[in-house]
C-alpha cells in the first residue's frame, strides 16, 4: 500500500509539472483527488488494511491528498497569472497611433430652413413653442373651431390612435395650448412635425413639418399681419420681393389668405419656378376666429390677433430647386451632402 501511495505522489507529482491549461489541471484533479480518483480509491479501501497499518497508511494517503491539494491551488493561480499577462499583453493600446479621422458632418436643408426662420421670427420677439405630437383630437380641431365631420377631419387625413388621440395634423395644436395658459401678449412660433395619411410621391410624405405663428395682443389687425410676414419673407427672399394675399377660407381664421410673394427666381416676368405666374404661393395666414380666440379661453371682445402656417418642406423644395420630397427623408448621403 505505501509504495503504491509513494508511487501515485511521485507519479502525480510529475504529471503536474507539464501541465499548462486549466482543463488539464482539472483533468488531473479528477484523476487523482475524484470521486474515483486514485487516492480516494486508496482511503476507501482502508478496510481491507491491517489494523496497525491502517493509521500509517491513512495518514500518508490524507498528507498526500493535502500536498496535492495545495500544489493544485499553487498551479491554478499561476495559471491565472499567466493568462492575465497574456491578454494584457493582446490587450495593449498604443497610445501614441493616430486617432480616425472623425468627418465634419452639415446640416439637414430642413433644419437649415427651419433654423433660419426661427432666427428670423425671433429676431422680431417671437418665442419658440412646443408640444406633443401625439395630441388630442380636442386641440388639434375642436378648438380651432375644426367640427365633427368637417372634411379635414377625415380619417383619410388623419391619423387616429383613438376616438380623441391623433398623430397632430398641424402645429396649431400647440398654439391652442399656448393661448389656453398665456395672457396675451402672445408672439410665438410653432415649429414641428406633422403626420397626415398621405400616400408616399413627389411632394406629398405621412410625415412633413411646418411652422405656425401666432400673435394675439389688443388691437391687433390684418395690417400686423401683412406687415409681419412682409419683413420676414423679405429676410428670407431678399428685399426685392413683392406679397400678395389672395382670399381664401380656413375654419380656423376670418378672414383668411393665401400669401404669394413674386418669383424670387426670375422677379415676376414668369419662368418654369413659379410655372409663368410671376408669383408662388408660400403660406396661408389670417385673422384667429374669435369663436378659436373664445375656445381657448381668450376674450374676442378684448383681444385680437393673426395666424400663419407655413410647409417647410415647400420652402426647402423651392429654395434648392428640389424636383422630388423623397430626396429628403432617404438619408443618401451624396444628397445630404450637398448643403
Ligand atoms: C397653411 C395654413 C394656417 C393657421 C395656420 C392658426 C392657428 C391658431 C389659430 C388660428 Cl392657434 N390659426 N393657424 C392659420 C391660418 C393658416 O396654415 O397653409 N399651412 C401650411
Amino acid at each position: 500500500m505505501k509504495e503504491l501511495l509513494n508511487q501515485i505522489k511521485s507519479d502525480a507529482t510529475s504529471a503536474l509539472c507539464s501541465i499548462d491549461n486549466m482543463e488539464q489541471l482539472e483533468n488531473f484533479r479528477v484523476k487523482y483527488l475524484g470521486k474515483k480518483g486514485e487516492i480516494t480509491a486508496v482511503l476507501k479501501g482502508l478496510g481491507s488494511v491491517s489494523a496497525e497499518e491502517r493509521p500509517v497508511i491513512g495518514q500518508l494517503a490524507n498528507e498526500i491528498r493535502f500536498e496535492l491539494e495545495n500544489a493544485i491551488t499553487q498551479k491554478r493561480d499561476e495559471l491565472k497569472q499567466t493568462e492575465m499577462l497574456k491578454k494584457l499583453e493582446n490587450e495593449k493600446i498604443d497610445v501614441t497611433m493616430p486617432s480616425k479621422k472623425s468627418e465634419m458632418g452639415n446640416k439637414h436643408p430642413l433644419t437649415i430652413v427651419q433654423n433660419r426662420l426661427e432666427e428670423i421670427f425671433m429676431g422680431m420677439g417671437f418665442s419658440i413653442a412646443d408640444g406633443p405630437e401625439v395630441e388630442l383630437d380636442y386641440y388639434n380641431f375642436e378648438a380651432l373651431n375644426i367640427p365633427k365631420h368637417h372634411p379635414a377631419r377625415d380619417t383619410q387625413d388623419t391619423f387616429y390612435i383613438s376616438d380623441d388621440v391623433v398623430l397632430r395634423t398641424q402645429t396649431s395644436s400647440v398654439q391652442a395650448r399656448v393661448m389656453e395658459n398665456t395672457k396675451p401678449p402672445i408672439r410665438v412660433i410653432a415649429p414641428g412635425r406633422v403626420f397626415r395619411s398621405d400616400a408616399v410621391d413627389a411632394t406629398h410624405s405621412p410625415v412633413f413639418h411646418q411652422m405656425e405663428g401666432l400673435v394675439v395682443d389688443k388691437g391687433i389687425t390684418m395690417g400686423d399681419l401683412k406687415g409681419t410676414l412682409e419683413i420676414a419673407l423679405k429676410k428670407l427672399y431678399g428685399d426685392d420681393i413683392k406679397l400678395r394675399l389672395r382670399p381664401h377660407h380656413f375654419p380656423f381664421t376670418e378672414p383668411s389668405a393665401e400669401v404669394d410673394i413674386s418669383c424670387f427666381v426670375c422677379g415676376g416676368k414668369g419662368c418654369s419656378v413659379c410655372k409663368k405666374e410671376g408669383f408662388i404661393e408660400i403660406l396661408g395666414a389670417g385673422m384667429v376666429h374669435p369663436k378659436v380666440l373664445k375656445n381657448c379661453g381668450i376674450d374676442p371682445e378684448i383681444y385680437s390677433g393673426f395666424a400663419f402656417g407655413i410647409g417647410l418642406e415647400r420652402v426647402v423644395m423651392r429654395s434648392y430647386n428640389i424636383g422630388d420630397m423623397r430626396h429628403l427623408y432617404e438619408n443618401d448621403l451624396r444628397f445630404l451632402k450637398q448643403f
